[in-house]
């Protein structure tokens, strides 16, 4: 079906702009409902002498125009609904306008809006435009100067980028504040708040020995909310330090946290703004995995200074350059700071669930796109996901040495400059003195690749040749693909577990490890110099973002999965036993001996002594079922998956009955809550454990998910418990939600677990109770945080549910598409994606999906956004 899209913006039809803006002074008037902003732009003409200056500018009631002084007639500019033209526009010149616009009003959270009676911003991709009218393009860099004006009972707190140079009061209960910053920025960068907030201070001498001052600005009240916060922002500065050279440059480093927001969190220069729930944290409220992500947003957005702020992109096709380069740079501190082997896992694991699905899918994209529409819908899983995984191959290819070389090379190169990923990828190739042409090609080619690996050992030889292929699927725009240089790190154990020594090609010495490179479509390697039947462990620590099989025997996976001295392929062992007899009970073959085989394996890994708790976590949880459904496709049946899954995690709870009721004893912990790596472990672990016990429904396990709950001194555990009974259902778990519900429905963040609880229970009655819960009274769909809780999660985090056999879920879905996009299309359209995926379901299901996505597109007022994605999955 071909369906209208909206225009599309080329790559290849890049063009610098004709005008640069080097001054921008800036002044506000607050009013919730028609706030004035004045702008002066100091312009100069950069490109052809007749071209005209054209500005930006979005729901904007233009009061004056002036050129140089000098009010402008109506006939000496053009005004659409997006932009204004001066056809004649002088070489240098300095242009003033006045606007009024109505933040109140202002639904979409774009440009500037009002959350919990405060004023704040949200410019990118492209809500500048929403403000005043601006080249609204990333490789427009000027220096800023904000005024804010203000009612000071109202909004005592007025806060812009860079460091206050002036404040002080007004006539009539008003006063002001001044700010300037220094730093040449686009302006998705710009950030404003105002508004009544708490104080956290604290301060940071960077490694040259200045002192910074830090803010963390909160609703009242909340201060002691924002400590971890804090503390994780010190640690940031410090591995900034340490690990990439760059320490921080302004006098002042602000964070806001604000309850109304798209999204995450965002990296203005000097005042990030964060989603409240990535920034608030205690005990009672916070489970570990919300520290955990503060811990690392707080770092995305605070390494965004030096990759994004002081180096930004040339174009929004280059998203990925911030984007992917500053995700490989938290997840680094994230490994650093929580361990590593974990830390990878948990990445792959994310970039299964939601970036596999997308290059599995319509809208499956490069990692530098070459058209689109609306910008906002690249803000992908394949930009930030994959486009680190990018980063860290690129790493490996060249080695620590070329890497840090280059990195340091690009700061100093690209230093106050609007960039491009070529460029980026040239400073390796200089320090490296490699080709990487070939490697742009991850950039420029969607999905993911298959690689396969046949393996056959040659005893008298004492050799092991190898065979490695590589085949990637065509992708919507790309029917043929070309092969990729990938790195390949493997080892060899022998088949007690033991690291087996091998010669590589082109190695003079025998080791246990090797890097190799895949550059072709095949490649036959032989190692060398091995003593005796080897086990082959392939793309250790996932060394490149494909889909591995091998023609490894089964029972090799044990010894991988007891002995791999490569953490991440340990896990990966037990994952993929996992799946196939997942699998094999999904296609009704269930392999009974295999799963008790698998269920002692799981058994004796909890036991080792060695490991982290927070890796055995990891290890008893089975592959999602979002990964099953990828292995399935093109016949994915969610049902089968669900009830197979479930059914190998009540084999393994009844098999390993003692052992795990043991651990759920012995874990059990007194201590006072500290959100350290290792206790969060322990809690995970624990909570792990209750989650597979509870697959076993009797008396004695459901009484202790009742007492897990009942006991819980935190929020972890609590979750622990409340996920437990969920997975249980009936009269215990609506009681206990009551319970939750009753002691903390005055905190908007814990209510929203609770929303999202019910949004994921796999009971039969799930969808009926989600549309219900749309009508209780703490449900408002205007504000994100909330409304992902609920609708985001039931159908992205419920497959069972969301895919029922009658197409209900995906109905569901399809209404609170059309009428959030009605106010809000960002978030809106965020929700396309689980409809969009339905090459991978039964056909009866991808029928349903499909009949959903034709009634969004028939819809006759859409946002370009949902237009833009509902087209593109609809001309699969
Ligand atoms: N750069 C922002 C994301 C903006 C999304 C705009 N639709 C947050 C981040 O990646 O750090
Ligand atoms: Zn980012």
């Amino acid at each position: 079906m071909r369906t209208d899209q909206p225009v599309q913006i080329r790559l290849e039809d890049y063009r610098p702009p004709a005008f640069q803006v080097e001054t921008v002074d800036l002044k506000f008037r607050l009013e919730p409902s028609a706030t004035r902003v004045t702008a002066r732009l100091a312009i100069r003409r950069q490109g052809d002498a007749d071209a005209p200056l054209v500005l930006d500018g979005v729901r904007l009631k233009l009061r004056s125009i002036a050129v140089d002084g000098a009010p402008l007639g109506p006939h000496a500019y053009v005004l659409t609904d997006e932009t204004l033209t001066i056809p004649n526009a002088p070489d240098a010149f300095t242009l003033e306008t006045e606007v009024e616009i109505d933040p109140q009003a202002n639904t979409a959270l774009e440009g500037l809006y009002m959350s919990g009676g405060r004023f704040c911003t949200q410019c990118e991709a492209e809500g500048f435009r929403k403000i005043t009218y601006f080249p609204d393009r990333p490789d427009v860099l000027a220096r800023y100067s904000v005024r804010i004006e203000a009612d000071k009972a109202a909004y005592p707190r007025l806060l812009s980028n860079g460091n206050l140079t002036d404040q002080g009061e007004l006539p009539d209960g008003r006063h002001f504040a001044a700010w300037t910053d220094p730093f040449p920025k686009p302006c998705y960068l710009f950030a404003l708040v105002a508004g009544e907030l708490d104080e956290l201070a604290d301060s940071f001498v960077v490694m040259t020995g200045r002192e910074v001052q830090l803010r963390i600005y909160v609703d009242p009240g909340q201060s002691a909310r924002a400590a971890y916060a804090m503390d994780a922002l010190k640690r940031s500065m410090r591995f900034d330090e340490t690990a990439f050279g760059r320490e921080y440059d302004l006098d002042l480093f602000m964070i806001v946290a604000v309850r109304d927001f798209n999204f995450g969190a965002m990296e203005n220069k000097g005042l990030n703004i964060f989603n409240s729930s990535l920034l608030l944290a205690d005990a009672d409220t916070a489970t570990d995995e919300d520290y955990e992500r503060i811990e690392s947003v707080v770092a995305h957005e605070y390494f965004h200074n030096w990759t994004g702020d002081r180096i930004t992109c040339r174009d929004w096709f280059q998203l990925c350059l911030k984007e992917g380069l500053t995700v490989f740079r938290d997840q680094s501190f994230s490994a650093q700071e929580r361990g590593a082997a974990v830390q990878r896992i948990k990445d792959v694991r994310l970039l299964r669930a939601r970036q596999f699905p997308e290059d599995a899918g319509p809208l499956a994209h490069p990692v530098r796109p070459s058209s689109y529409a609306k910008i906002d819908n690249f803000y992908t899983a394949t930009i930030y996901e994959k486009g680190a995984e990018i980063i860290r191959m690129l790493a490996t290819l060249v080695g620590d040495q070329a890497f840090g070389a280059g990195m340091d090379l690009y700061f100093e190169r690209w230093d106050g400059t609007a960039t491009t990923v070529e460029a980026f990828v040239a400073c390796f190739a200089e320090t490296s003195g490699r080709d990487l042409a070939p490697f742009m090609r991850w950039y420029e080619q969607a999905g993911t690749p298959e690689v396969r690996i046949e393996a056959v050992y040659d005893a008298a030889a004492q050799a092991l040749d190898l065979t490695l292929r590589q085949a990637t699927a065509p992708t919507p725009g790309q029917p043929d693909k070309l092969p990729l240089p990938m790195p390949v790190a493997l080892g060899l154990l022998d088949l007690d577990g033991r690291p087996l020594s091998f010669v590589a090609p082109g190695a003079d010495t025998a080791s246990d490890r090797a890097v190799l490179t895949l550059d072709k479509a095949e490649t036959r390697v032989r190692l060398e110099q091995v003593a005796s039947l080897p086990v082959l462990s392939a793309f250790r620590g996932f060394s490149a973002p494909v889909k591995l099989s091998t023609d490894a025997p089964a029972p090799d996976a044990y010894v991988l999965l007891a002995a791999d001295p490569d953490l991440f392929n340990r896990w990966e062992a037990g994952q993929s036993l996992a799946r196939a007899l997942i699998l094999a009970r999904a296609s009704g073959a269930p392999d009974e001996v295999s799963e008790v085989r698998f269920a002692d394996a799981l058994g004796r890994a909890m036991q080792d002594q060695s490991a982290d708790d927070a890796f055995k976590a990891l290890l008893l949880q089975l592959p999602s079922e979002a990964d099953l459904a990828l292995e399935m496709a093109p016949n994915a049946d969610p049902t089968l998956i669900h009830e197979a899954r479930d059914g190998l995690r009540t084999r393994i709870a009844v098999h390993l009955s003692e052992l795990l009721t043991r651990l759920h004893g012995e874990m059990q912990s007194d201590e006072t809550f500290t959100p350290d790596a290792r206790s969060a472990g322990r809690r995970a672990l624990r909570n792990a454990v209750l989650a597979m016990l509870v697959a076993d429904p009797h008396a004695a396990n459901v009484e202790r998910a009742h007492g897990h709950f009942a006991a819980a001194a935190n929020m972890t555990d609590a979750m622990g418990g409340l996920n437990a009974l969920s997975q249980l259902g009936g009269a215990g778990f609506e009681a206990a939600l009551a319970r939750f519900y009753d002691r903390w429905q005055a905190e908007p963040l814990v209510v929203d677990k609770w929303f999202a609880v019910q949004a994921r229970a796999a009971a039969e009655d799930t969808l009926a109770r989600v549309a219900e819960l749309t009508a209780h009274p703490a449900f408002d769909p205007r504000t994100p945080n909330r409304f992902r809780a609920l609708v985001s999660n039931f159908a992205l985090n419920n497959p069972v549910r969301f895919h029922a056999g009658d197409g209900a879920g995906y109905r569901f879905l399809a209404d609170q598409i059309l009428a959030v996009d009605a106010y809000n299309p960002g978030m809106a359209a965020r929700l396309v994606s689980p409809l969009g995926e339905f090459r991978l379901y039964r056909p009866d299901l991808a029928r349903e999906m499909r009949r959903e996505l034709g009634r969004i597109a028939a819809h006759p007022r859409l946002s370009k956004n949902v237009a833009e994605l509902v087209g593109k999955a609809l001309d699969d």
